[in-house]
């Protein structure tokens, strides 16, 4: 790079970061409030997949926004301060969107992230940042930090790390390293045994790095804050010499520290690469172990294995200390940053009340579960549509005569021919052309207690006479007086003389199956009573549904007696009818659909209109 030694980061740099990495940039606003800087570090983001819009960020309790544009041009002639980009782009686009950001005279330093860009690439991109006096970091790297200044993407890891690390004020030690793991490794080892980290970059793993160990050592010695340098290098590469020559040139006075990873390679018998692209030693000069005599020859301070490393910092940071070359200043306590809510619960830290709470369902885990009940066993215990109704609705296994009951009870309702005034109506709504939805609910708004939702009124009523120990005739009679209608009781069409074969069905079933049945046999007498009066005031479908579903609840042994009465409470059994018949009436919406039925209107010949009697000139006229 054309000029080495002036640093790439101030607390007043602004980046530009290409890619839709939120987290990596509100961690990077983060570390900018933990740093106390005025404002954030990133000032615009580029995303090409997507139009021009703000991104919602936090800095500190506040909310803000950031602009995301879909061209980068746009985005440096808004943001002219911006001298950083911050490159997420794959390996696929990491090249031309570097490309594309050299052409910006405002750029100073781009940082890549991506692995794997082709090495033929790489040395283009080299050039032309080398032409144009662009530092790169990268690629195949996590960035860089400078404690109180900035922050490279994801560069130090979480929060926590880095207020652990100390890395949101400046200490005495820069680093230089090409594995951003390991960077994250040395931050804690520097702040452990020294004053902490001034500036640290990871170079990449790449065989070629756009800048190298000796462009950032330049760069750290020109500042008068860096008191020693730790160079962590890597077997493979040539790199590490330069760093020799410049100590026994007399170039580089700074103390430094340094170990190359990889001395384990002559364990093995083949050669080895590493995880790194460049981490192959291609000659014998490339291996850690020579690497790391060579420096130490030249006067580095070499430890004997990586876990020295700490304790070699710390000795030449105490001598420092001791000879006033460097001069510890008092900790100054971060500001606090706010925690993601997600991750502090995450951790236990807090707790909130819940606005919802549910018993039914939780589909949060790797298999949905109904009322706690993975659906794979729903179906290996072959539970049926009446079991799942069950756990949905009453959080009950129920016994499988208990739920041929529920299924029965939804086939019978499920539809009783066109003219009911619940299929009138769907009908009349899909001819007006409305849609299932509209077509189904306006069937399902007629049910109610004259048609198909006596359930549970019908269920209540009988009920509570027979809990009440009324005979038959003292419950007909007290509900004549009261003037009120036996819900449950009497039906349009069908009669003793006409008998309603559904209910006939679902007697026989009952009767064979429910272990006793004392209000059905209680509304069957009530029945006796009504028909010996009108031959159409039976017990139907609803009535017969109801008090049957009490001698469930009640007889089955899977509901204590205040869990039944809750249910009918919560008038749970209407809920049987709206299921059952919304088959009948979805099927009546489609029915109409497929005959092309066109808007209904009523005939006039089959409404009665009366008018008020006339008594004036302007009154309207008696009939028209
Ligand atoms: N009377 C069902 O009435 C109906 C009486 C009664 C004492 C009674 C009527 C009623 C209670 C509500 C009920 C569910 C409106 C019905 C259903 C689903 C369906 C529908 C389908 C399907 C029929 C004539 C005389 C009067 C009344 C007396 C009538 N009901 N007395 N208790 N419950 N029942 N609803 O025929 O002396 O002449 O003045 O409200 O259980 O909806 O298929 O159609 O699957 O879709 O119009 O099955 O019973 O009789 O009202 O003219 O009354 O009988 O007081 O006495 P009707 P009304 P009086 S199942």
């Amino acid at each position: 790079t054309s000029e080495p030694s002036k640093p790439l980061f101030t607390n007043n740099t602004r980046a530009i970061v290409w890619g839709m990495q939120s987290r990596a940039v509100q961690g990077m606003i983060d570390f900018d409030y933990s740093c106390s800087r005025k404002t954030p570090s990133v000032v615009a983001m580029i995303y090409p997949f997507v139009g021009d819009h703000k991104q919602k960020f936090y800095w500190g309790h506040k909310e803000i926004l950031i602009p995301l544009y879909k061209k980068m041009e746009d985005a440096f002639k808004k943001h002219p301060e911006a001298d950083v980009l911050v490159n997420f782009a794959s390996l696929r686009s990491g090249y031309d969107s570097t490309m594309e950001a050299l052409q910006f005279a405002q750029i100073r330093t781009i940082a890549i992230i991506a692995e794997g860009i082709p090495e033929n690439m790489t040395r283009k991109l080299i050039k032309t940042a080398n032409e144009k006096g662009v530092s790169i970091i990268g690629p195949a790297t996590v960035g860089g930090i400078k404690p109180g200044c900035f922050k490279i993407g994801n560069t130090g890891g979480m929060l926590d790390n880095i207020l652990n690390s100390k890395l949101y004020r400046p200490g005495s030690v820069a680093y230089v390293s090409r594995s951003g793991g390991m960077s994250n490794e040395l931050n804690n080892i520097i702040s452990m045994n020294t004053n902490g980290v001034f500036e640290g970059v990871a170079i990449g793993g790449d065989r070629y790095p756009g800048t190298t160990y000796m462009d950032h050592i330049l760069r750290y010695q020109a500042e008068p804050e860096v008191k020693m340098i730790v160079v962590l290098g890597e077997v493979g590469g040539n790199e590490e010499y330069k760093i020799v020559e410049a100590i026994k040139s007399g170039v580089l006075t700074t103390p430094v520290i340094a170990w190359c990873i990889g001395t384990c390679a002559r364990m093995f018998t083949s050669e080895v690469q590493f995880g790194h692209a460049g981490a192959s030693a291609n000659a014998d000069s490339e291996t850690a172990l020579a690497k790391n005599k060579a420096l130490k020859a030249a006067g580095a301070h070499v430890p004997s294995t990586f876990d020295e490393l700490g304790r070699m910092i710390k000795d030449v940071y105490t001598h420092l200390v001791e000879e006033h070359i460097i001069i510890e200043k008092p900790e100054v306590a971060p500001p606090t940053v706010p925690m993601d809510y997600s991750w502090a619960a995450e951790l236990g830290l807090i707790r909130k009340p819940s606005s919802f709470m549910t018993s039914m369902s939780d589909e949060r885990g790797q298999e949905l579960l109904y009322a706690g009940v993975p659906i794979s066993e729903i179906f290996k215990d072959d539970m049926g549509i009446g079991g799942v109704l069950s756990l949905l609705w009453f959080q009950k296994r129920i016994p499988p005569y208990a739920s041929k009951f529920l299924e029965m009870v939804l086939m019978i309702t499920a539809d009783h021919g066109p003219a009911v005034s619940g299929a009138h109506n769907t009908i009349v709504c899909a001819r007006a052309g409305k849609d299932l939805i509209s077509s189904l609910t306006s069937g399902l708004l007629t049910i109610g207690d004259r048609f198909g939702g006596a359930l549970d009124a019908a269920a209540q009523q009988f009920s509570e006479a027979y809990d009440l120990g009324m005979i038959p005739m003292e419950f007909v009679n007290s509900m004549r007086k009261k003037g009120q209608l036996i819900m449950g009781i009497g039906h349009r069409v069908k009669s003793i003389n006409n008998p309603d074969k559904r209910v006939v069905i679902l007697k026989d079933f009952v009767k064979q199956n429910f272990p006793s049945t004392p209000l059905l046999d209680y509304a069957l007498e009530v029945e006796k009573i009504t028909t010996s009066k009108k031959p159409n005031l039976i017990l139907n479908v609803d009535g017969f549904i109801g008090v049957a579903m009490v001698d469930l609840l009640r007889n089955s042994e899977c509901f204590t007696r205040e869990e039944a009465n809750e249910c009918l409470e919560n008038g749970a059994l209407n809920g049987l009818f709206v299921l059952g018949r919304s088959m009948g009436f979805i099927g009546h919406f489609l029915d109409q659909k497929r005959l092309k039925q066109g808007l209904y209107r009523h005939p006039w010949d089959d409404i009665a209109y009366i008018m008020p009697e006339t008594t004036g000139e302007n009154s309207a006229p008696a009939h028209m």
